[in-house]
This record gives structure tokens, sequence and C-alpha cells, in this order.
């Protein structure tokens, strides 16, 4: 009897352990499942049964671990460790002054091709053996490199006369974290804060760890990890104890951590009466603030602020400029290699005639003027993170100033964590556009990566859509959006399609249809929320504060939070007039955007409204009226919302079921907000259009009052 039953637990045990794991979405695109294709794993051990990654360092040891433990996992290969290459097939990897055996093996590598970040792999055959070689001249580059090659195993592509060279287009890939430090996230969407300022120093919850490990797997190098409506109490010794400690476990994925700087702590926890920058007590409090910060955080990266901007202190209290604040803060960092990244999402408290212009105006004077190790952060559009901006002005208008864009991986107006919007098409679009700052051809990814102004130090930041569910980011597709940004970071050029594959095959299925099916929705989805939410250059109409749902009947409060400011509806027609006879926004573009821009029918029709108030009667490009191609696109949006969710649910058996499940509900939802967007939004307008709904364009389910009644308590993110 007793016999049996450890039987029958032992082939209980066995079954569990056999049977496929459900997906909760906690190892993101590092799942390193086991590779069933048998030639391929055949191929694998050809390659690498044997691993040759030597150095010291901290960096290159997690290089070591992570190729090793990634490769056991996809492969159930027991890899052997040599001191030289052995056997059928060796990985060899390390940097170039570290390793002997790589410099040989790569000595046609000139200095300089690979950098400190960027990164060699090369895979050969040497009499009877097969060689990999991961090599940079950096420890960083070699990690990068180690991902780069896990990547390729991942999506099981071919291993054999691999000739990679990569390196970064940016210094600085850095995630912003809006958390706070009582744990909340502004515009965060998926649960608390991951930092658990509470528990720390001592306590290192795993999280903080594969946090960094992902971050590494796609080039992300920096984080910072506090709010820019930030907190003062983050400076005190007590809590940076707490960032010293997050600084560890970063440190040997090759991440530095970076603070942001509240203006006004001088006042707050130094004891002085003034923050005005150029007081000598101020600057002496910063360089003694820096140095104790470097002390318990050698390589800590510096400071991003967000100054004079919705209510946060800056040195226009003082009557200083940004450039003296900024540079301030970078005289007390340049003497230990840190960077200060100053915000220009700037706009005070006279409401401007056309916010949009604001950032401009006030930095443009100021080009030149900051120190070498300042950048300005420019957020990519010049209102706020909408679902379509045009670019943002500043680019290619400051030659002088290293520039780096911001975008918003957290959705905060696109539809939080609850919508399948995938951003990377939206971080290309701004990327790829010219600002023929000098002739056509200067893209705004040639200000970021330098080439087009000879800026030294580059940069791209993103917002982060990271929280404590297990999943990280609340949906699954959230993923793919942090994935994007350290992707384009490191190299805008990527293709969204590109980015969406990699991401597909290592989350999802290596099935090809299914990849097509699943790439086919991403890489629609932007638009598609652009037509459910704001088409034809619309924007700023979401309901006030929390900035989910609809609300363009917003009008109430400060005129340039409503959302009658921005869409300015009447009865002759709808859009924000920014020509040279309206706010002169297009004034701001370099020849010839200025004037494709300010001409109706030059102007793209996917901005038409951001830059033009035009009649309910314009005609459009398809012969329509504007409104009838207004209420088009947005029954376009609720119909391709629709098309997601009957296109996922064919998934169903064929995909992880954890996955599907949660994505079902989730594209359920997002179907049901795209109607209530469309029926919000167009009833609305219709007060002002009179116009009939054309063809095609249902019903709403309900009138404007129900609408505009609708109350929401306790909406995360603020
Ligand atoms: O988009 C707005 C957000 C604020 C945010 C601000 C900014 C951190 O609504 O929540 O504050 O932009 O970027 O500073």
């Amino acid at each position: 009897m007793k016999q049996k039953i450890l039987l029958l637990l032992a082939i209980l045990a066995l079954a569990s352990a056999s049977a496929v794991q459900a997906d909760d979405g906690y190892r993101l695109w590092l799942k390193h499942d086991r590779i069933t294709d048998r030639t391929y794993l055949r191929e694998c051990s050809r390659q690498f049964g044997n691993v040759m990654i030597t150095g010291e360092s901290s960096v290159l040891r997690t290089a070591h671990d992570e190729f090793i433990a990634g490769l056991e996992s996809m492969t159930g290969m027991e890899v052997t460790e040599v001191r030289a290459p052995e056997g059928r097939g060796t990985i060899i990897a390390g940097t170039f002054g570290s390793s002997p055996l790589v410099a040989s093996l790569l000595s046609d590598v000139q200095p300089g091709i690979t950098g400190e970040e960027g990164y060699i792999i090369r895979s050969f055959r040497q009499g009877r053996r097969n060689i990999t070689v991961v090599a940079s001249e950096g420890e960083r580059g070699v990690l990068y490199g180690i991902f780069h090659l896990l990547r390729i195993i991942e999506s099981e592509s071919p291993l054999d006369n691999l000739t990679i060279t990569e390196k970064p287009a940016t210094k600085l890939r850095l995630l912003n974290h809006w958390d706070n430090l009582d744990g909340t996230v502004e515009r965060g969407y998926a649960g608390a804060s991951i930092w658990n300022w509470h528990l720390l120093p001592d306590y290192i919850h795993p999280r903080y760890r594969d946090y960094a490990r992902a971050n590494a797997s796609i080039g992300i190098n920096g984080t910072v990890i506090t709010n820019v409506n930030a907190n003062a109490l983050v400076l005190t010794y007590q809590y940076l104890l707490k960032v010293a400690a997050l600084a560890e476990v970063m440190r040997p994925y090759g991440i530095k951590v970076y603070l942001t700087a509240r203006f006004s702590s001088p006042r707050e926890i130094g004891g002085l009466t003034t923050a005005d920058p150029l007081d000598p007590e101020v600057i002496n409090w910063w360089k003694e603030k820096v140095a104790e910060i470097y002390t318990l955080i050698p390589d800590f990266g510096g400071f991003l602020v967000k100054a004079n901007s919705e209510g946060q202190p800056g040195p226009q209290n003082y009557g200083r400029s940004h450039a003296d604040g900024a540079n301030m803060l970078a005289g007390a960092v340049a003497p230990f290699g840190g960077v200060v990244m100053w915000r220009a999402f700037v706009y005070d408290n006279n409401v401007p005639v056309d916010r949009a212009k604001q950032a401009y105006n006030e930095f443009v004077p100021l080009d030149g003027t900051f120190r070498d190790n300042v950048l300005i952060q420019v957020k990519n559009g010049p209102v706020d993170f909408q679902p379509r901006e045009p670019f943002h002005p500043l680019f290619g208008a400051m030659p002088g100033t290293p520039l780096m864009p911001e975008f918003q991986v957290t959705q905060e107006y696109l539809g939080c964590a609850t919508h399948l919007v995938f951003l990377a098409p939206l971080f290309s679009e701004t990327l790829a556009s010219d600002t023929y700052a000098a002739g056509p051809g200067s893209k705004v990814s040639g200000v970021i990566d330098g080439t087009l102004h000879g800026y030294t130090l580059t940069g791209m930041a993103g917002v982060s859509n990271i929280g404590s569910e297990r999943n990280w980011t609340g949906h699954l597709f959230g993923q793919a959006n942090w994935y994007a940004f350290g992707r384009l970071a490191w190299n805008p050029a990527l293709s969204p399609e590109q980015i969406a594959s990699e991401w597909i095959r290592m989350t999802i299925t290596h099935d090809p249809a299914i990849e097509e099916g699943i790439a086919g929705m991403m890489l629609s989805s932007r638009e598609t929320a652009v037509n459910y939410m704001t088409p034809l250059g619309l924007h700023h109409i979401m309901a006030e504060g929390h900035h989910w749902g609809p609300g363009p009947w917003v009008e109430r409060g400060r005129p340039d939070w409503t959302s009658v400011y921005y869409h300015k509806a009447d009865t002759v027609g709808i859009g924000f007039d920014r020509t040279k006879n309206g706010s002169g926004a297009v004034s701001q573009y370099f020849p010839p955007l200025d004037s494709i821009f300010n001409d109706p029918r030059s102007c793209p029709e996917n901005l038409l409204l951001w830059f033009h108030h035009l009649p309910w009667y314009h005609v459009m490009k398809s012969g329509r009226t504007l409104w009838d191609e207004m209420c088009i696109k947005y029954q376009e949006g609720v119909d391709s919302a629709e098309d997601y969710l009957t296109y996922w649910e064919s998934l169903e058996g064929k995909i992880d079921g954890e996955q599907f499940g949660h994505v079902r509900q989730m594209l359920s939802i997002q179907a049901k907000e795209a109607r209530w967007w469309k029926d919000a939004c167009l009833t609305y307008f219709q007060t002002f259009s009179r116009m009939p709904f054309p063809d095609g364009v249902e019903q709403p389910l309900h009138n404007l009052e129900y609408y505009r009644g609708l109350r929401f308590h306790y909406v995360p993110g603020i």
C-alpha cells in the first residue's frame, strides 16, 4: 500500500513537472523555454558545448551566468566551462582588453568599432571546431552581446556564420519612473511602485534584480527611480542609503541609478532660506549633497529635473533662467562624471495663447548656454504624449545643446494599461520625422544620435509602465512597449515590424501564421487608438484629471487643461488654428514644413485639426466632408478594436491559456471603451456640426447627457 502511494506521488510529481507552465507574464521576453526543434537543439550543442566567458568584473560575471543559465534552460544542455577552445564548439566572450584570446581571434577589429557598449558577434570554423566570439571594448558591450545571442537562440534563428556588429545610437538609454516615495505611481497602471522604500535598504526584493536583467537585455543602461514631481526626501541620508541599495542590485547589469532633484531641496531639507541657483550657500549645499551621494553611490548617474512647470519649484522663482538652474546642478555633478537632464516640458501659470509653443519659446533663446554635461529632455510632441502629435519643434532648433527625447511608455493618454496599443509605430514616427533643420533628411533621429549637430552627449528616455503587478505592466502587450523603447533607444532605425516580431517570438509564439496575425494587430493598434480617440489631429479631449476615457466637453478650470481649449469646436467648424494667422505655432518648424503645415491642402490629414480650424463642410482628400470623415474614422477605430477581439478569440488553444484569457478580457474592455470614445465624442461634436452620422456609422448607444454624467472614482495613476 505504502509503495503504491509513493508510486502515485511520484507519477503526480512527474506529471506536474512536465505540464506546460501557465504563463503569468513574469518572465517577460526572457522566458527561455525549452526549444523543441531537435535540429536546432543539435545545432546549439554543436556551437556552444563549451563556454569560455572570462573576466572578473561583476558585469562580466553576469554575462557568464546569464549565458549559461539561458542556454541550459532553452536547450537542456550541460555546458562545460573551458580555458581554451575545446571539442566541437566553443563560445568565447570577453573584452578585447581582458581576454587575449578574444583580441587575437578578432585582431582585424579596429579600436573604437564597438566602443564600451557595442559588440561584435562572430561565428566561424577553426579547423574542425566551431567558434563563436562575443567581444567588446567594454564589459557592458559583452553583456549586451550575450543577450543578443540569447535572443537569437530564443527565436531559433540561424547560428552559423554570424557576423554582427552593433553599437548603440545613444549613450543614455533610460527609464524614467514617475514613482513616489509613498509607493504610488503617477500615471502608473500596473499596481504599486516596484520600489519598496519602506523595506529598503535591508530587504532586496528579487524583482529588483529581474528588473535590472530585463532592462539590460534590451540595452537600457540607466533608470531614474523617482517621479519628476519630486520629493526632496529622497535626497536625505536615510533615503540615499535605500537608493544605494538599489544601485548595488543594478550595477552588475550595467545600469546606473539617477534621481529627480526637487529644486527647492536646499530649503526643504537643507535648512536654507533660499534655493536661488546663484546663491553661494545654495551652490555649496548642492555640491556637498552631491559629494555625499557619490560617496554612497560611486557610479551615480545624475539628476533629472522638472522645474517651473505645473507648480514645481525652479530657478524662475528667483528670477533666474532654466540655464542658471541646470548649470548650477551640472556644476555639482560634473567632477564625478554625472549629468543633468533638464526637462523642456514647461509651461507657466500665465495661460498662453498656445501651450504648444511654450517650450520652444523658452528654450531656443538659451541654446548654447548650458554646460557640457546638461541635456534638455524634450517630450516627443509639443503638448503632452497625445495619441498623435507632430514632432516637437525643439528637435533641430537647438544645435548647441544636446536634446534627448522623452517618450511615454506608460499609456496615460492611450487607454491606461487596458488597451492594446503598440507604441513602436508612435516612437518611430517621431524619430523618422524630418525636421529640415539642415535641409531635407535632417531626421529627429539624427538630432538624437548626435550626428546632425555633433552632440557628444546623447540619450533617450521612456516614462516607465512598470509596476508591481505580476506581469510587470498590467497588460501583457504593455511589455512590448517597454521592449520597443529599449530597442529603439539602442537603434532608432529599427522597424516596428522587426521589434514586434522579436517580441512575439520571445513572448507568445514561434508559429509563423499566429506571429503574423498578432503582428498585424500590434502594428495597426496605434492608428486604431488614434481613430477611436483623437482622429485627424484632434488632441487633449480626454477626461479631466485621470485622462482615462473621453471628455471633449471639459471646459472648467485652467484653460489649457480643458478640452475646449484644444478642439475649439463651434457651429462653423473644429480644430486649433496654429497657422500664421492663428497662434503661429507652424512657424516654429523649419521651412518648408512651416508652409506645409500652414496650408490645409498640404498639411497631412492626420494632423489637420492640430494645425487648422476648419469648417465642418471642409472637403477631405476622400471627397467626404470633414464631419463625415471624422465620424468614419471613429467608426473605423471601433471596428478594428472589435476585430482584434475576434481575431484573438480564434487563438484559443493555440497559445498559452493564461496569456489567452488575460488578453481576451483586456481586448473586450478595449472594444467596449473604443465604442464609448466614439459615442461620447460624436454625440458631443454633433451638437456643433448639427449634421447626421453618415452611412456605416453606428448610432451611439446613449445620448450626450449620459456620457457627460458618467463619474469614476479612484481611477489609478493620479
Ligand atoms: O502628462 C502630464 C501628466 C503629469 C506629468 C506631467 C509631466 C509627472 O499628466 O502627470 O507629471 O505631464 O510630464 O511632468
